[in-house]
């Protein structure tokens, strides 16, 4: 895992974007954003059953596995978007990042390779990608049902439970 600024400049959303400002788990863990590092699967599993996670599948993102829908699909995670639940992922293969909004609305691009685990809480707002080596094999857990459903930032969204329930609890101190 490394974190740092992304640095809004154009160029393909894979490239590293790094700003050269780092951000480290403190940070992190001051906007809601967990990190753990687990060569052990018994401890995902452990942290899965505290936190209520009774399900989990494995995603592998790349034109192998996706062929023509991989451009679009890659597209579409980096639409700026929050959750009414937390996004729990484990890399378990090659590399990737999430890109999370700080308190000052700036990007936080945190790149995550094998063994790598994220929370991200309810409401905040994320989008993720692939680099340039265009492959990622993550595990996905959840509690009951995958409730993924991604909600587009908006103007409205500010008035939503989960996101003001953030918002007070992370961005107000
Ligand atoms: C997400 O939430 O955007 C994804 O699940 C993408 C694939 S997991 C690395
Ligand atoms: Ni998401």
């Amino acid at each position: 895992m490394r974190a740092y600024y992304y640095d809004n400049l154009e160029g393909d959303q894979r490239l590293p974007h790094d700003s050269g400002r780092a951000v480290d788990v403190e940070e992190l863990k001051k906007l809601g954003v967990l990190y753990h590092h687990f060569s052990d699967v018994e401890d995902v599993n452990k942290l899965a059953k505290e936190r209520g996670y009774k399900n989990r599948d494995e995603i592998t993102v790349s034109p192998e596995k996706m062929g023509d829908v991989y451009e679009e699909k890659v597209k579409s995670f980096f639409h700026e978007h929050l959750h009414e639940d937390e996004e729990i992922r484990y890399i378990r293969d090659g590399h990737g990042y999430f890109d999370v909004r700080n308190k000052g609305d700036e990007w936080v691009r945190i790149f995550l390779e094998r063994d790598d685990l994220i929370i991200l809480p309810a409401g905040i707002y994320h989008r993720f990608t692939t680099d340039e080596t265009n492959y990622i094999q993550a595990m996905r857990l959840f509690q009951e049902e995958p409730k993924w459903t991604p909600l587009n930032r908006s103007e409205e969204l500010d008035s939503n439970e989960f996101r003001k329930q953030y918002t007070s609890q992370y961005l107000s101190l």
